[in-house]
């Protein structure tokens, strides 16, 4: 099967999504999700100047061997803008495969591992009421897991805080948007959110929570220990993974589980910290992270480690990027959890698909290849909008990790 065409769709029903469709000559085509939230025309540029001109003409079929060309052959390795890119062509040409064998892709893979996907929805307040009430909505729609986050007192743009019912959008200003963090404030602040939680819904309802790379080791430790009594399913990006080393020193102080990896593009970014057990769960996406021939490898190491998958799945992730995760989610024998933002009627639009939401699970549906298609005519009416993602500042001024 022929690589006969390739195009690069940009669209913006609420929110920029690159998506990348490749046809082939057996009128076969994919679809793979190229989005990186607040540049996303440098990977428009990496696919149309260097991916899509050595794709045409190749078999569609030899995944592997594309997905090494354009790793390999490229000489400059890994990077967000060059693993969204080969992402993106990855998950186009499994969903082709998938496709062409008339199948779901999680049966390629392997078939069903459960009955369904277990997601976490997003409850956001700009206090702690509003965010307990949140919750209590998440928890009346059936969800059975809830990540919790709240405007802090005194602290400007909270991190993980919608504007008015929304949840959480957090690139949408053409500037970044200039936010204030106090680590003092925060840390003051957060064990009351999650005791009131505890004291309001029990012990069943199962508690997330994002640091948003924040903290310290130090303080993510004490932090980790300080919500130990609450039973967080787990603590998200406690503090900055470039060091990987750094989780050594969070994991020495809690038992708190921890989960980290929505910014990881490789497996060499969390080979450490699996490999150590540093952590509970890995957090790497498809979309940025080598697409399904790379997170196959990611989840495979932590499986032999006992840390299970927590795939990032916010609305700047497109619906082609969930109905894939959803797909893999199904199948990956050490799946955790699945984060589900849900995407804006109009993004739902734009891309028609088949996965579905049912009493706190997901499923991806039985439409052959991931599930998830695009109206390119619909999409042709949202043109893009450049927009970028706040910037934090400590209260003196400092530049901190947003
Ligand atoms: C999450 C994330 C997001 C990111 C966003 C950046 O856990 O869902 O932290 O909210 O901030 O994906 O583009
Ligand atoms: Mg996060």
């Amino acid at each position: 099967m022929i690589i006969k065409n390739i195009k690069v769709i940009v669209t913006s029903p609420g929110r920029n999504f690159v998506t990348l469709k490749i046809e082939t000559d057996q009128g076969i085509y994919g679809l793979g999700d190229a989005t990186l939230n607040g540049r996303e025309l440098s990977v428009v540029s990496y696919l149309e100047d260097h991916v899509i001109p050595v794709l045409i003409g190749r078999d569609a079929h030899r995944i592997q061997d594309i997905w090494a060309s354009l790793y390999k052959g490229a000489y400059w390795r890994r990077g967000p803008v060059t693993m969204s890119a080969i992402s993106a062509v990855d998950v186009a040409l499994w969903d082709i495969k998938a496709k062409a064998a008339n199948m779901p892709l999680y049966q390629l893979l392997g078939g069903a591992s459960r009955d369904g996907v277990l997601v976490y929805g997003h409850a956001n307040g700009a206090n702690i009421a509003e965010t307990v009430a949140a919750v209590g909505s998440y928890i009346d729609q059936g969800y059975k897991a809830v990540r919790a986050q709240s405007g802090i007192p005194g602290v400007k743009g909270s991190y993980g805080v919608g504007k008015g019912t929304d949840h959480y959008e957090p690139a949408d200003s053409t500037l970044p948007e200039e936010t204030v963090w106090s680590t003092t404030a925060y840390l003051n602040f957060i064990p009351e959110l999650f005791e009131t939680l505890r004291k309001t819904y029990g012990n069943e309802i199962e508690l997330l929570h994002d640091v948003h790379h924040r903290l310290t080791p130090n303080e993510a430790g004490a932090l980790g220990k300080a919500l130990e009594p609450y039973r967080l399913f787990w603590m998200e990006d406690c503090t900055p993974a470039e060091n990987q080393d750094a989780f050594r020193l969070v994991r020495e102080k809690t038992v708190t589980p921890l989960a980290v990896g929505e910014v990881f593009n490789s497996i060499h970014d969390c080979r450490r910290l699996i490999e150590n057990q540093w952590i509970d769960y890995i957090r790497a996406t498809l979309v940025h992270a080598g697409g399904v021939t790379h997170l196959r490898q990611i989840a495979s190491l932590a499986e032999l480690y006992q840390v299970r998958t927590g795939f990032h799945g916010a609305t700047d992730l497109s619906p082609v990027c969930m109905g894939t995760a959803l797909n893999f989610d199904l199948w990956v024998p050490n799946f955790g959890i699945q984060e589900y933002m849900k995407h804006s009627a109009a993004t739902d639009e734009v891309f028609p698909h088949s996965y579905t939401f049912k009493d706190g699970y997901m499923h991806p549906g039985e439409t052959p290849g991931h599930g998830v298609d695009i109206d390119e005519e619909l999409a042709a009416k949202y043109p893009y909008e450049p927009k970028q993602l706040p910037i934090a500042r400590l209260t003196d001024g400092t530049l901190w990790n947003w």
